[in-house]
């Protein structure tokens, strides 16, 4: 049986850095891609046992191991990835020789992007945060991704410019998680308020981890690209999949409604928004609820009518 040939079928494709992934590398990514796949399909199989209007978290947390999963794939393929000039050429180090350009995977970005703002609208929906927070929040997420691509991609001192903007967004989101979202998830009672605690905890601890890795690797270029799969490799299996399952978990027992989360459902019987149509409203023949009918049933004015939550 042929091994892991990626590096070798991919070294025609684009220009390729002193510095790259070994084959160990590589197996460790395609890995991580393995294990981002069954998670996907765990989360999915999990969301197929509740009713539509109960998957949400099951919905957000697969998109973000399914994103993940290609990610790991391009990467072990060694792909989505370009030759910098690295600032600090270290030619006493055993992890990075005098390499002079090392690979960076800007395809890490692209998944961050579109995972991260899931996995804080994940957790701050789980705290019943009202939207414009959430909103803010993910603005400085956007920025802190952006803003470590564009470090990562240059070549000067002037990297660690970018790393410090984007560890003041990092910041600022702490803020709103151990503040305002805390007192939010507190209020909602002893369900939500628990799992947005454990999910809260785990996340600050472990999304401070990554600009460490960062400076590690990208910035400082002081551990070897196989070091970096296996730092950012561990750091995002916990984040994604483990962090998924512990927020799923959590959610067992607790309903979108309990988090002020509308969610119609038509299809389903026990949805509250269906049973007030077959409700003692539906005495009035099957004809279409409307407030006005509402109103007129037993002289008591309508508040919120069967006709006004179905439309
Ligand atoms: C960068 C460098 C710039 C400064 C900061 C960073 C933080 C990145 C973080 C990434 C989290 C990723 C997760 C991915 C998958 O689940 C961009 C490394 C602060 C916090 C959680």
């Amino acid at each position: 049986m042929p091994g892991n040939n990626a590096l070798a079928v991919n070294s025609v494709v684009g220009q390729h850095a002193n510095l790259e992934i070994t084959t160990h590398g590589s197996d460790w990514y395609y890995t991580v891609c393995a294990i981002m796949g069954f998670a996907t399909l765990t989360f999915m199989g999990l969301a197929f046992t509740k009713p539509q209007g109960h998957r949400i978290f099951h919905y957000l947390t697969a998109a973000i191991t399914a994103t993940a999963c290609i990610a790991y794939f391009c990467m072990g393929s060694n792909l989505g990835q370009v030759p910098i000039q690295t600032e600090f050429v270290r030619p006493g180090s055993r992890q990075v020789g005098s390499a002079g350009t090392r690979e960076i995977f800007y395809v890490r970005y692209i998944d961050w992007f579109i995972t991260t703002p899931l996995l804080l609208t994940d957790l701050l929906l789980t705290a019943g945060i009202p939207w414009p927070t959430l909103l803010a929040v993910i603005f400085a997420d956007i920025a802190m991704i952006v803003t470590g691509l564009v470090g990562a991609l240059t070549q000067t001192r002037y990297k660690w410019g970018f790393w410090t903007f984007g560890m003041f967004a990092l910041f600022y989101i702490i803020y709103e998680l151990v503040g305002p979202a805390r007192r939010h998830a507190s209020a909602l009672g002893d369900g939500p308020s628990k799992t947005f605690l454990t999910c809260g905890v785990l996340l600050s601890f472990l999304w401070f981890l990554y600009p460490i890795a960062w400076g590690l690797s990208e910035g400082g270029n002081v551990i070897h690209p196989d070091s970096e799969a296996i730092f950012y490799g561990v750091l995002d299996v916990i984040a994604k999949p483990l962090w998924g399952a512990l927020l799923i978990w959590g959610h067992r027992n607790i309903t979108p409604q309990q988090l002020g989360i509308n969610i119609h459902d038509n299809t389903n019987p026990n949805n509250p928004v269906s049973e007030k149509g077959r409700g003692p409203h539906g005495a009035h023949g099957g004809a279409p609820d409307g407030p006005a009918t509402t109103a007129g049933a037993n002289g008591t004015p309508a508040t919120a009518g069967a006709g006004g939550a179905t439309v």
